[in-house]
């Protein structure tokens, strides 16, 4: 069923469409599947939409019960898989500052070890057991964060949970109970936290006089097929 809509989560809804970062039509997504909605986080491309961005993931990260214990949050160090996630890494590392004044480190990796100056694959603040949260864009299936976690596993950090801006809810396949996220949670024991998800976004339709009928149709059928 649909879910409620906290004001960040609706204000963050409403930028995205905004910003042609949330469209609907037809799409083919990673896994082959065609969505009649895509979020391509790409397009937050200005000073502006960064600072939103950051903001709408710092206000869902200091939301969740799992990530903060009075007050303050359960990792040291924010890690943005590259590419998309090193922007995404370091506006909410900058945003938890400033709305929050949590002040953790900030690292990255590169898809290329380089051969000169700093070398190898890791940037930023050391995550040598250290509690880390790794932030990125959509999970779909799973496949990019379950790799960022073997390799922090590798180093000797401490994942403690996974940041995402939109939650599809999709099942990795249809026989499968539980959504791709619910079973990255599962497997590996962290919980994942995002600004939006799929039942939050057909709330949304639901109550937006901006989009037709047929938008939250086929978003309720493509969910009835795919998600749970
Ligand atoms: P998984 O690795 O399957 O979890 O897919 C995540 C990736 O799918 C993202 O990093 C995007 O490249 C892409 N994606 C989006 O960015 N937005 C969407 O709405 C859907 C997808 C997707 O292809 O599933």
């Amino acid at each position: 069923s649909e879910q409620e809509v906290a004001p960040y989560q609706k204000a963050f809804l409403e930028f995205s469409l905004e910003q042609g970062v949330l469209k609907f039509g037809s799409f083919v997504l990673k896994s082959g599947r065609t969505s009649p909605y895509f979020f391509n986080a790409g397009l937050f491309a200005s000073g502006a939409s960064l600072f939103k961005l950051g903001r709408a993931y710092a206000a869902s990260i200091m939301s969740s019960k799992e990530l903060v214990t009075d007050g303050n949050v359960n990792f040291d160090v924010i890690f943005g898989p590259a590419y998309k996630g090193i922007s995404l890494g370091a506006v909410v590392c900058a945003a938890l500052y400033n709305d929050f004044g949590i002040d953790v480190g900030f690292a990255y990796d590169r898809k290329e070890a380089k051969d000169h100056g700093e070398g190898g694959k890791l940037v930023g603040a050391s995550m040598k057991d250290k509690r880390v949260l790794i932030v990125d864009d959509v999970i779909t299936a799973g496949t990019a964060i379950r790799q960022s976690h073997e390799m922090l596993i590798n180093i000797g950090a401490k994942p403690v949970g996974v940041s995402i801006a939109l939650d599809r809810a999709e099942k990795r396949s249809l026989e499968d109970p539980i959504s791709s996220i619910q079973a990255v949670a599962r497997d590996l024991e962290i919980p994942v936290v995002s600004i939006v998800s799929l039942p939050q976004l057909q709330g949304f339709l639901r109550d937006s006089p901006n989009y037709s009928d047929e938008v939250l149709e086929q978003v309720t059928s493509y969910r009835s097929k795919y998600g749970v």
